[in-house]
């Protein structure tokens, strides 16, 4: 067969790995033809609304339903009495905790869901909503972790036992009614040794304030209980559908194969749709209670005042060094807010996410981590928001404590992380913490991205100007803002990794057509990141048929085979790598059909981009489409007809992508407005699949980074009403605020990933929020500022400028 291409236009056909091919999903989107959860509309579909508690903490002594049941249009008002006989008005969670579904007999936070009304239309259903009368009375609020651990208040009744003695929670002892669990990791007396011995030691306490990923859908479901087949179908915004199903099996006796669990569109999740709401659970039991579909989706002030919240974290540290610089302890201590349940989103044996990464980059021989989880009259949740398992918390708290430890020795940051840096030489590298860091080039990443700021040129500006401030020629300081992260994503491997007992392998599964083409379908579920374009060029590289040719489908249970879904940044380094593997299955039985079309042996022949070539003579080969075809329509001796794999994938270990980034901000010391002169990233996530995707995942990454280190926040008052509760308080920056992003990389590729690719979602996350607040901090650092909190919205700002008496 004659061929009219050359060899670089087939690589180029393919839109394999390393092209920038554009989004396939964004025809779709851009025209108005996504279909989320509120797309879906069924014939006599009913619509639920929740009766939410305005008090923190209160004991509910009635509720009186007569009033919203007499409104016409609706038909059904539940509350935690009629999920009682179902043993569904509690549920598990994702930590090992419960859950109320609907208030028990008191609510514990501001917004918790304590009835649902089922009604024929959404605005029916808000009506009745107003009708619901609740008798509440009101208990004393603790807000304050701290405070809850003295306090006499007890949040929640079902922790405690009838004596009042304080049973093992799922992690272990508790010490107190309002304690949930106490975790450790690395060796406290040998740290505390090192620190009690150490040249110099630098102390901080800082607290990572209480945030929201805010999805721009909020989250919902529409529930299907067909009683003649006995088949439920959930839709729902779900980053983990496999497991929705397994538990809805598990905790409604209803037999998985009756289960269909969709997650169509989703709008945005950033870990805000890992867990499991009340809202899923009631559109459920009101779809089997009415037999017929219901929906339930929240809106804005209910999304953010209920569903996942990500950190509130209350990290005190101590870094030990020597003179010269070299690290030589770290120990950590946090208290933890989970507000009312612990929901965090962890796998199971980790309370604490991978906060254990804490270590950073850096090789610090002895380390220790202490993590205290407290209840407070907050909501419950935790962890989300593109954090890795509480990997931004870690990155933040080492890369504030090098800054802190800097300005103890006198030295410039910069500097202090080359001094410290793991080296290239060390990997894999065993931290102190535990993590075996799979591959990493630290002072190379560090080095390009310093001299591509001229970072001596900056901090030579910065004196200038520090001596222009001091002589009242500028009202304006300049901040550096430095910080190198490394990240640690892809949970598994299934032996370490498991949620709710379902181990974190993923997968995926390809299915050839005779013509050529195929689709692949996988556990995870894209939620903006681009799986459809991304997945099939990691195809296409593997069995030579273009991406163009190749359908990604996610998300449907029914089709898809089973998955842990996608967080973590965890569908590159898991499902990529399935993909990776199922793809070359189909490659080694082509690679026989191949040698049998050729009349040669197996090992004659040879994969060369899109086709077998017979080694040593290239104009004899067959292309992938033509042995698709003959795979399906021509009788091969020893081989069955057809052309499918299917790869389950246990990663080995996890991978641990790294970046450096650097802000330089000018900040007006008069209104507290921090203006971004520049922003420079540097990402290495290994093997790069898509670099323009891989820049909006970056470019998305750095915009959330700057709204948490610059202004948003869930912020309660001492009575626990949330203050933040809608978008004129809870700050989103828009394109105004939104600096130019400079992106740049290197390639460390991870060494047991079949494409040698890490995750890269959470990266911009992880390692933005330091550097946004580390340029605040060092703006100020020449006027003898250590340490402040976020966010660093204007006013806080205005008020670090103020105590330090530059406003005199
Ligand atoms: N990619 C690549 N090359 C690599 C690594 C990744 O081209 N070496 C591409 C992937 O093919 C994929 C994207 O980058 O299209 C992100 O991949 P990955 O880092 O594996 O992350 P996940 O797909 O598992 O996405 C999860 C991650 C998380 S946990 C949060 S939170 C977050 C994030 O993704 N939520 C997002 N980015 C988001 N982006 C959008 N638009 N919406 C969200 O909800
Ligand atoms: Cu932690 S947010 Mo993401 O893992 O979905």
């Amino acid at each position: 067969m004659k061929d009219e291409m050359t060899r670089e236009e087939r690589v180029a056909n393919l839109k394999g790995m390393g092209c920038s091919r554009k989004r396939v999903e964004d025809a779709r989107f851009t025209q108005g033809k996504g279909n989320y959860v509120d797309d879906v509309k069924l014939p006599g579909m009913l619509h639920g609304d929740f009766v939410r508690s305005p008090y923190a903490h209160a004991r509910i002594k009635s509720i009186n339903i007569d009033a919203a049941m007499a409104l016409p249009g609706v038909t059904a008002v539940l509350t935690a009495k009629d999920l009682e006989p179902l043993g569904l008005h509690w549920m598990p969670t994702l930590a090992g905790d419960k859950q109320m579904v609907l208030a028990d007999g008191k609510v514990l936070f501001q917004g918790q869901e304590v009835a649902f009304v089922v009604a024929s239309d959404r605005y029916v259903a808000a009506d009745a909503v107003e009708l619901v009368e609740v008798d509440y009375e009101e208990l004393e609020v603790v807000v304050d972790p701290f405070e809850a651990l003295k306090s006499d208040v007890v949040l929640r009744e079902d922790m405690v036992a009838e004596d009042g003695s304080v049973p093992n929670g799922a992690h272990g002892p508790r010490n107190h009614p309002n304690h949930i669990f106490t975790w450790e990791a690395g060796e406290k007396e040998a740290t505390e040794q090192v620190i009690g011995d150490a040249e110099v030691v630098a102390t901080e306490e800082m607290y990572y304030h209480r945030t929201h990923p805010c999805p721009l859908e909020t989250c919902g479901s529409v529930a299907s209980m067909d009683k003649v087949n006995g088949k439920l179908t959930l839709w729902g915004t779900f980053q983990a559908p496999h497991v929705v199903r397994t538990v809805a099996s598990l905790l409604s006796g209803i037999e998985e194969h009756n289960i269909r669990v969709i997650s169509p569109d989703i709008g945005g999740g950033f870990g805000n749709k890992v867990g499991v709401y009340p809202g899923y659970v009631c559109s459920i039991v009101a779809s089997i209670v009415t037999g017929v579909p219901v929906k339930w989706v929240e809106d804005r002030m209910e999304n953010l005042m209920s569903t996942a919240f990500a950190r509130d974290y209350w990290m005190k540290g101590q870094i030990s060094a020597t003179k010269e610089g070299k690290i030589t302890g770290l120990h950590c201590h946090v208290t933890a807010d989970h507000g009312a349940f612990d929901a965090c989103a962890d796998p199971t044996k980790f309370p604490a996410g991978f906060m254990n990464i804490c270590t950073g980059s850096y090789d610090i021989p002895v380390a220790y981590l202490g993590v205290d989880g407290v209840y407070t009259n907050k909501a419950p949740g935790g962890v989300s928001y593109r954090c890795s398992f509480r990997v931004t918390e870690a990155v933040y708290f080492i890369e504030r404590m090098i800054e802190v430890l800097a300005i103890k020795l006198n030295m410039d940051p910069a500097e202090l992380r080359s001094i410290n840096f793991i080296k290239k030489e060390q990997f894999p590298y065993q931290a102190a913490l535990g993590w075996e860091y799979d591959s990493g080039d630290y002072q190379t990443a560090w080095d390009k991205a310093l001299e591509a700021v001229d970072y001596k040129g900056l901090r030579a500006e910065q004196a200038q100007r520090v001596e222009d401030f001091k002589a009242g020629k500028t009202r304006k300081v300049m901040g550096i803002g430095l910080s190198f992260f490394t990240e640690i994503v892809g949970a598994g491997p299934v032996k370490n990794c498991d949620i709710l007992g379902m181990g974190m392998f993923d997968s995926c599964e390809i299915r050839i057509h005779p013509t050529g083409s195929a689709v692949a379908r996988l556990g995870t579920i894209s939620q903006g990141q681009g799986h459809a374009t991304t997945f099939a060029q990691i195809l296409a590289t593997e069995i030579g048929l273009s991406a163009e040719s190749i359908t990604i489908e996610e998300g449907d249970t029914d089709t898809a085979p089973y998955g842990l879904g996608t967080y973590g940044s965890r569908s590159t380094p898991v499902a990529g790598a399935a993909a990776a593997m199922a793809g070359r299955k189909i490659r080694a039985k082509a690679q026989m059909i191949a040698a049998y079309l050729l009349e040669v042996h197996d090992n004659d022949v040879e994969f060369d981009v899109d086709r077998f070539v017979v080694k040593g003579s290239p104009e004899q080969f067959k292309t992938m489409k033509e042995v698709a075809y003959a795979a399906y329509n021509q009788a091969i001796p020893g081989l069955e007809p057809g052309l499918e794999a299917v790869s389950y994938y246990d990663p080995p270990n996890m991978t641990y992508p790294f970046g450096a980034y650097i802000c330089v901000m000018d900040i007006d010391v008069d209104t507290g407005v921090p203006e971004i002169r520049r922003f420079y990233a540097l990402d290495d996530c290994g093997t790069r699949i898509n670099p323009m995707v891989i820049e909006g995942q970056i470019h998305g990454g750095l915009t959330e980074a700057l709204a948490v280190a610059l202004g948003q926040e869930i912020a309660y008052d001492d009575l626990g009403n949330v203050k933040t509760g809608t978008l004129m308080d809870f700050f989103l920056p828009t394109a105004w605020e939104v600096p130019n992003y400079e992106t740049d990389y290197t390639v460390t590729p991870s060494p047991h990933h079949p494409i040698g690719a890490k995750g890269v979602g959470e990266s911009p996350h992880v390692g933005g929020v330091p550097c946004f607040s580390n340029a605040v901090q060092d703006a100020f650092r020449p006027f003898g500022n250590t340490h402040t909190n976020m966010p660093h919205d204007h006013w806080r700002i205005w008020q670090t400028a103020n105590d330090l008496g530059m406003h005199d």
